[in-house]
């Protein structure tokens, strides 16, 4: 058994009082989840303020063969940052090395602390005249060490791709306490394996992210948001077709709502109003392009003036200032907040090519009825990439814990769905506590074996962020 009381007094030899929480009253919200799902115990969150600090904690810890669950803004949906019940993992929270250390307009690329939150690099894009192009409904809290180690991807992936596609560099501590100091800005280096790309996804079960090299791009000199409604999935589908093939450099969101999600919304979020008559489902296009002149306004009227005639939308409207573009925009990325204030819901983090999207929808619903009537769809999400985040909220006369207790049961029913149009059962959420059980059936054979090994590799002793990715 190892002796916590003797690590917490090197713990806080090395961080300070400052650096080290062990009232209960303080490591609380450290050792539950955004969702509620699991509840923990921590002895201690310890927060360094530099990766030498982190570096020395890490030794400690694993030295001492005491388990360690890095945190950054602790947003996770599948509970990926949330210590065990058994008392004995230490979480490790970043935020407190939260530097932007440099930024360059000219290579395009900031370099990050982990503990930055995404809004304030964001922030820091904008004010050097650049823009990172990666935004989730989450990104006033999620952490840039978080928004790697799960690779998240968000409402931009259709056109930059997810965090996997903007790293650089990454400065990562092992399971051991060494430091890689990875942080290169070169857009070609073929030197061996690409170690950085292993530490992203991993969600901390391989090491700790402390900073990356992020690439950015210019900043847009127009954008223009639409916000439409749609008669159906296949509708939504075929306007997404429209837009692309007129120029699909431009597009920069392409979402997707259903009725009842904007009405949870409705309900839940106070200010949300909705610009246009309710509809059955809605779509949120966002484009936008650092070219001169390019009159993207005359875009969206080329495409929707048609598009409105034939009957593939009901009603748009164009976002006339920014104010406007950020209401539309708050009324999807409210969606996850206003479907918690609801109740319990089963969430299904799934993508399937975009053509499928309308197909997964309907076969979805036929079998949710079937299997639980009365049961809730909130389908929503990044269409335009094929993310859709197919979730369930409890039926009106069902008590949480009675329909908790059936999530396998409905997740596994998406699961079926999604693998039969080669899917994949966790697009940008990773797999974190909730979801290990299903990597043998998606992800077995030789894929969960070399896993394994790479994560005996590099840490032998178990000690990074146990019980999470790995059955
Ligand atoms: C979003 O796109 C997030 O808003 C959360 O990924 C999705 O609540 C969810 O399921
Ligand atoms: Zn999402």
């Amino acid at each position: 058994m190892p002796d916590i009381t003797a690590l917490l007094a090197e713990l806080r030899t090395i961080v300070g009082d400052v650096g080290l929480l062990t009232d209960p009253a303080d490591t609380a919200a450290y050792a539950e989840d955004w969702r509620g799902l699991y509840q923990g115990h921590t002895p201690a969150v310890v927060r360094p303020a530099s990766t030498a600090e982190l570096s020395a904690v890490v030794t400690a810890c694993s030295r001492a063969g005491v388990a360690m669950v890095p945190q950054g803004g602790n947003t996770s949906m599948v509970g990926g940052a949330t210590p065990s019940g058994t008392g004995d993992e230490i979480v490790i929270s970043l935020a407190r090395m939260n530097r932007v250390r440099a930024i360059d307009p000219v290579d395009l690329t900031v370099t990050l602390e982990a503990g930055v939150t995404l809004k304030a690099a964001q922030n820091a894009a904008l004010e050097a005249g650049c823009m990172l192009p990666l935004s989730i409904s989450s990104e006033g809290t999620a952490q840039i060490g978080g928004v790697l180690a799960t690779n998240a991807g968000g409402n931009n992936t259709l056109r930059y791709g997810n965090a996997r596609d903007l790293v650089l560099g990454l400065e990562v501590v092992l399971p051991d306490g060494q430091i890689w100091s990875g942080l290169r800005r070169l857009r070609k280096d073929n030197t061996g394996y690409c170690l950085r790309q292993l530490f992203v996804g991993a969600e901390g079960t391989l090491g700790i992210i402390t900073a990356a090299v992020l690439k950015l791009v210019p900043q847009p000199r127009e954008v223009e948001v639409a916000l439409c409604t749609v008669p159906s999935t296949e509708a939504a589908l075929a306007l997404y077709t429209r837009f692309s093939r007129h120029d699909p450099a431009a597009i920069q969101a392409f979402e997707y709502m259903s009725g009842q999600g904007m009405d949870f919304v409705l309900r839940h979020i106070p200010g949300a109003s909705l610009p246009l008559p309710v509809a059955a489902h809605y779509v949120l296009i966002e484009l936008a392009t650092p070219r001169e002149n390019a009159q993207l306004r005359a875009s969206f009227e080329q495409i929707l003036m048609p598009a409105l005639e034939d009957g593939v939308a009901i009603d748009a409207v164009l976002a006339e200032s920014q104010a406007q573009r950020a209401a539309i925009w708050r009324l999807r990325e409210e969606h996850a907040e206003a479907q918690k204030r609801e109740g319990a819901s089963v969430k299904n983090d799934v993508s399937v090519p975009v053509s499928k999207v309308p197909e997964l929808l309907a076969r979805a619903q036929k079998a949710a009825d079937a299997l639980m009537p009365g049961v809730r769809m909130v389908p929503f999400g990044h269409m335009g990439d094929g993310n859709i985040h197919l979730n369930f909220e409890q039926p009106i006369d069902m008590d949480a814990a009675s329909f908790l207790a059936r999530d396998h049961d409905l997740m596994d029913m998406v699961g079926e769905i999604v693998k039969s149009l080669d899917g994949s059962f966790s697009a940008e959420h990773g797999v974190g506590k909730l979801k290990p059980y299903m990597m043998p059936e998606w992800r077995g054979g030789a894929e969960l074996e070399t896993m394994r090994r790479i994560k005996a590799a590099l840490d032998p002793r178990g000690v990074m962020n146990p019980g999470k990715v790995l059955p």
